[in-house]
């Protein structure tokens, strides 16, 4: 019964399109600070602003002859996670153990030409490889480049009014995807070649997420067959199980309350993702996609990451019976 009222109660207040919106704010060019703070960052909203970007020397250069070029010998990061599941961080079944895993990608490193020879299939792989390394990999990886886009978003600091944490440093092609999820950052996303589509849902619909507790395993090579396989991890990460597309309502039924936002975002346009917002993310582009994003640090003063911590102990932590997150201090993951 308790269940039941609490269900009711969260289905009468939280998911509401006609509240949400169906679409994001469009700006056709960059808007002033004041704007953008106006209309999305402090009504926590999204946008997708249309251009602005066309000075950025990347915008007309970064073809995969350039940056073979300019940094084809270097190494980098990479994530790679077998196919055809094809997302990194995500809740995966592992026929093996017959068990559910929060499963991390194999980290490689190899040279960007060996990278962008994949990408353009003149070598192959079983695995699905993307460069997502975070935490500031424009300049701790591509320096040779970084400076082929601009080190900040000029109207986007000033409205929030501060410097980027971290500018990253994305390149992927259809096979890779980000499975949904949240970040205590304010996103501003640039699209530099190729389309990306994010599926939004607001913090307010934390409740048809089906948070759950999962141990964590990671893909690791066979030591002969140099297949990936998942190793378990002596340690756990609450993550969201629900693929937006292709939902399973028998197993998480809240989730049919959910209103996404859908949202494509092509060369040279941004997307402002704002912070604790759900976002999974699908990408397509003949010879890879490219992005660079800036995170800011989201305004920890306000009501929204109290509001979602609560959320989250309540709901995952007390109803859902998962103990491990009531003791964990740690919140500012996912
Ligand atoms: O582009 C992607 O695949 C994921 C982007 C993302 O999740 C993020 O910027 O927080």
């Amino acid at each position: 019964m308790l269940q039941q009222d609490i269900d009711s109660v969260f289905v009468k207040y939280f998911p509401h399109s006609d509240i949400n919106g169906t679409h994001v704010h469009v700006y056709p060019k960059p808007p002033t600070a004041l704007e953008f703070l106006r209309t999305s960052i402090h009504p926590n909203r999204p946008a997708l602003i249309q251009g602005g970007f066309e000075h950025w020397p990347a915008h007309t250069q970064w073809t995969n002859d350039y940056l073979r070029s300019k940094m084809g010998e270097a190494t980098v990061t990479v994530a790679g996670v077998s196919t055809p599941n094809g997302y990194a961080d995500a809740v995966t079944y592992d026929p093996v153990t017959d068990k559910e895993y929060f499963t991390m990608p194999h980290e490689e490193h190899m040279t960007l030409n060996s990278f962008i020879d994949l990408i353009e299939n003149k070598s192959v792989s079983e695995n699905a490889n993307y460069i997502s390394l975070q935490n500031g990999s424009l300049s701790s990886e591509y320096g040779a480049i970084a400076y082929d886009v601009d080190e900040d978003i000029q109207w986007c600091s000033e409205a929030l009014g501060k410097k980027p944490d971290a500018v990253n440093f994305w390149f992927g092609d259809d096979k890779s995807a980000t499975s949904l999820h949240k970040d205590p950052y304010e996103n501003c996303y640039v699209v530099v070649r190729g389309q990306k589509t994010f599926i939004l849902y607001p913090p307010t619909e934390y409740y048809c997420m089906h948070e759950s507790v999962y141990q964590n395993a990671i893909y690791e090579p066979h030591p002969s067959t140099g297949k990936l396989e998942l190793k378990p991890l002596d340690s756990t990460t609450p993550w969201i199980p629900v693929n937006p597309l292709f939902p399973d309502f028998t197993k998480f039924p809240r989730f049919a309350h959910a209103c996404p936002i859908t949202v494509t975002v092509n060369e040279g346009q941004m997307l402002y993702l704002p912070a604790l917002w759900f976002h999974q993310v699908m990408q397509n582009g003949d010879e890879g996609v490219i992005a660079i994003n800036y995170w800011y640090d989201m305004d920890y003063s306000n009501s929204l990451y109290p509001t979602m911590a609560l959320y989250r102990r309540l709901i995952t932590g007390v109803i859902e019976g998962n103990r491990d997150l009531l003791q964990d201090e740690d919140d500012d993951s996912e």
